[in-house]
């Protein structure tokens, strides 16, 4: 690891010692460190990240976001009886007292306590451990039932506005930066079919019909951590986008990414289906907890918010590759539009089950 990134480690009030830092997890976003300190006392663990400012422009606001939010999270955690350092993120200090830190080049780096003994999964291994990462973005969402809302910037405005997000996608094929338009007119039609499925869910907050929520709005999998021996969800992490949003949009950022039998960016769209067990694992420990706040009405549009959930995160993804890959992190030439084209396949496969996927919620 190169020594300017030890450098910055160091800034942080991480004990003396030896230290070391590895790149860390699968996230698209943020470039994510595990550094690790060996102290005469032992071994000591942190995630140091660096906020990806094409992203987030104006990081300190989602920094001071988090304060609030793990703050909040603290204290209703600790009334309910848990642990405050294991059951959401500690912001680590630097020696001068900052929850983060400034490289030469002006990027913005903050750092974790590592929360040990769990793991994050890229697919869900079992319905049951889906279930219980259901039940933990549930219990998110009922524990930040009483966060003032007002209090929070919004750290990416629109960010699940599914008809801003189409107007980006046209946008993005009307500038056709990186000369891709050619290759994607059959992804084209998919959305431009959809496009008035788009605002189902804002009519329906616009209408009065479902309330505006706190939510996590980037629910997928490895972003809650699971207990490594039990698999009960311990923590949910990466709050940079928590704002406010709707229940269907945690709910169906989820079920997008797990019950989708392949990955996320799997080439062969054959292996692509749509579990209608996990979904119905996840609905089922999402609503043991956050059902206990919502209304019939926001249980009824869960299922709309997997269908949107997905088929935005297609079209994000779409826009990306046609802008020349600025946004989402790439491992391979294509990667953005292997990775709308699942999410497409995926949301044919759900209006293939729709009737089952309302059943399961009206069952519920
Ligand atoms: P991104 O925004 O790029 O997705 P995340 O905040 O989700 O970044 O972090 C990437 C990965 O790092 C996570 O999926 C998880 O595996 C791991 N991780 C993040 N924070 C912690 C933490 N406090 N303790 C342990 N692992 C963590
Ligand atoms: C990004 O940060 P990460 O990897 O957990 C993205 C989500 C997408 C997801 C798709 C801030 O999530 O919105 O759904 O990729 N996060 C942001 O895998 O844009
Ligand atoms: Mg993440």
């Amino acid at each position: 690891m190169d020594s300017k990134k030890l450098d910055i480690a160091r800034r942080f009030d991480v004990p003396e010692g030896e230290i070391s830092a590895e790149p860390y997890g699968n996230g698209h976003i943020n470039d994510t460190l595990c550094v690790t300190v060996s102290a005469a006392q032992g071994q000591r663990r942190f995630i140091m990240q660096r906020v990806n400012r094409y992203v987030f422009q104006k990081p300190e606001e989602v920094i001071r976001n988090i304060e609030q939010v793990t703050e909040y999270l603290r204290g209703v955690i600790a009334s309910e009886g848990g642990d405050p350092q294991r059951e959401t993120l500690t912001l680590v200090r630097t020696k001068d007292g900052k929850t983060f830190t400034y490289d030469e080049d002006g990027e913005l780096w903050r750092m974790y306590l590592f929360i040990e003994d769990t793991i994050s999964r890229d697919l869900p291994d079992t319905t049951e451990l889906f279930a219980l990462s259901g039940e933990a973005f549930g219990r998110f969402q009922r524990q930040m039932g009483g966060f003032p809302a007002a209090s929070l910037v919004e750290s990416i405005p629109d960010f699940h506005n599914t008809p801003a997000r189409y107007a980006q996608l046209m946008d993005a094929v009307a500038r056709n930066a990186a000369g891709r338009l050619g290759e994607v007119e059959e992804e084209l039609a998919f959305c431009r079919a959809r496009e008035k499925d788009t605002h189902a869910l804002l009519d329906a907050l616009a209408a009065g019909e479902i309330p505006l929520r706190v939510t996590h709005n980037d629910t997928k999998l490895n972003n809650v951590l699971l207990d490594a021996k039990t698999g009960r969800g311990v923590c949910v992490i990466d709050l940079d986008t928590v704002m406010p949003g709707l229940a269907a949009y945690d709910f169906g950022d989820s079920i997008r990414f797990g019950a989708n039998t392949a990955e996320e960016d799997e080439r062969d769209l054959s292996k692509v289906q749509f579990s209608l067990p996990m979904y119905e694992a996840f609905t089922r420990g999402f609503l043991s907890e956050a059902g206990r706040v919502m209304s019939r009405r926001e249980i009824e549009l869960l299922p709309m918010g997997a269908r949107l959930m997905t088929l935005e995160c297609g079209m994000r993804f779409l826009a990306d590759h046609l802008n020349g890959d600025k946004y989402f992190r790439i491992h391979r030439p294509g990667h953005n539009l292997d990775r709308a084209r699942t999410q497409f396949a995926l949301v044919r496969h759900m209006e293939e089950n729709w009737d089952a996927m309302l059943d399961v919620v009206k069952r519920a």
